[in-house]
């Protein structure tokens, strides 16, 4: 075991930006896989594919990167404070880790770096990922000591950042001296599972993602299910419930990195700016942007689903423009929306659009909505 290079590596870590750096053995994490085996099973994984397809490999490192001995795992801090919604706006709200620059793009730089000064160093395999992998990224970064797991999964660092923070590694074949695994516990407290908009933290340390708003509105194409809807706020990507109410978080070090500084334009939208944006629009505004992810077509739905939260008047004609959108997603959740805003324009358009509306789906939402406003 070298223990001068891994001094080295941990020193270039540093240098390179990163706010956490450990070591950890590539070996399984057989605990981890069984907890993961069973969320899958249960179905809480949703329709995220590649998480089942990657979950039978993700608890052997070396699976994913054959003949890895050490695993370099590194944090980066994003907390930003966030600016103030413009007044008056009808304005919705973005999850602080994709108010900046999309941290895959900021971390792979570094780690590109870190993985070369492997190679450097003597290092047949130095293979980076940054949450790209089939690998359980808090657990390997529990077991390098850069923190423990809070209930709300949240892998709660111990180094005054909290939870806000991307995790990376660097597989390599180099045989480095690991760090002890982090210790740390909730205690009593269960503030997040009990504040969780959607009741999501279905026990401690499970997310049902199914529920979760970060996965509804960034991972899930298509129809939001009605029920959850009215749960989910203004949030139109991602979401910081669990984090912001844990007292873990209360005293974080914000603003380090400028690139995850908050973008004007992107921070807090205009919801009806948002739901009526086009391609073009879409595509500058997003531009190095996490929230590409969710795609425009998610990025409308979820702001329709946000106006039919915010229940204000003054969103009443966008939504009846979206429903002649040519998106029956959008239609529908823009129905829905209207439903939530007893308005007599609402009211109105929608009986008429019944007439007009084509698609089943979109129809049956007029219909709901109709019903509640009656
Ligand atoms: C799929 C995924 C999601 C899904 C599912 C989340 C989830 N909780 O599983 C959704 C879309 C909902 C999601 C949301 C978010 N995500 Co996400 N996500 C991932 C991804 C790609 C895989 C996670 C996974 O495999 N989950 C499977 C389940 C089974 O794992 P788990 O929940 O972590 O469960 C573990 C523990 O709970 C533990 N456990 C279970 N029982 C017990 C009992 C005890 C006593 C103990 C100690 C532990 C324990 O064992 C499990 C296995 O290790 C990772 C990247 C990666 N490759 O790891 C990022 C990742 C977890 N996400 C991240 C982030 C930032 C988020 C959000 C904060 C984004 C946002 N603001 O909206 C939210 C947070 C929601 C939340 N509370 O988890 C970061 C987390 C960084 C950190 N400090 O923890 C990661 C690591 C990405 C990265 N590389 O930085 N995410
Ligand atoms: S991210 Fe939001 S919805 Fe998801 S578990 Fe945390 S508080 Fe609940
Ligand atoms: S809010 Fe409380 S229970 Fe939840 S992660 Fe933080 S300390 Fe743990």
């Amino acid at each position: 075991m070298d223990h001068a290079l891994t001094l080295d590596i941990k020193a270039h870590a540093r240098g390179l930006g990163f706010d956490l750096v450990g070591i950890t053995t590539a070996d399984p994490l057989p605990e981890d896989g069984q907890r993961m085996a069973q969320w899958v099973a249960a179905g809480m994984h949703g329709e995220m594919d590649y998480v089942e397809r990657h979950a039978p490999k993700a608890a052997n490192p070396a699976y994913t990167a054959a003949g890895a001995r050490s695993i370099v795992v590194v944090g980066l801090a994003y907390r930003w404070d966030a600016p103030a919604p413009p007044p008056d706006n009808l304005s919705g709200r973005i999850s602080s880790y994709a108010r900046g620059t999309d941290y895959h793009e900021v971390m792979e730089h570094r780690l590109q770096d870190l993985a070369g000064f492997l190679s450097e160093r003597g290092a047949g395999l130095a293979r980076y990922y940054v949450d790209t992998g089939p690998l359980l990224d808090r657990a390997i970064a529990q077991r390098a000591g850069l923190g423990w797991f809070g209930k709300n999964t949240m892998l709660i660092t111990k180094t005054g950042h909290g939870s806000y923070v991307f995790l990376g590694e660097v597989l390599t074949d180099l045989d480095l001296q690991p760090d002890e695994p982090a210790g740390g516990s909730c205690g009593r407290c269960r503030i997040c599972l009990d504040q969780c908009p959607t009741g999501a933290i279905v026990a401690p340390f499970v997310v049902d993602a199914r529920r979760c708003i970060s996965y509804l509105t960034i991972e899930l194409r298509g129809w939001i299910p009605r029920e959850l809807r009215p749960l989910m706020q203004t949030w139109v990507f991602g979401c910081d419930v669990c984090q912001d109410v844990c007292p873990h978080n209360a005293l974080v070090r914000e603003g380090i990195h400028q690139e995850f500084a908050p973008r004007k334009d992107v921070a807090f939208p205009d919801l009806v700016e948002l739901l009526h944006i086009d391609e073009a629009a879409y595509q500058e505004r997003f531009r190095h942007s996490a929230i590409k992810r969710a795609k425009r077509q998610g990025l409308r739905r979820n702001a329709a689903v946000a106006l039919g939260n915010l229940r204000d008047p003054r969103a009443v004609p966008a939504l009846v423009r979206a429903l002649d959108d040519e998106d029956s997603i959008v239609r529908g959740h823009a129905a829905w929306a209207l439903g939530r805003i007893a308005h007599p324009q609402a009211r109105a358009t929608l009986r008429d659009r019944l007439t007009q509306e084509s698609d089943p789906r979109v129809r049956e939402e007029i219909e709901f909505a109709l019903t509640g406003l009656s």
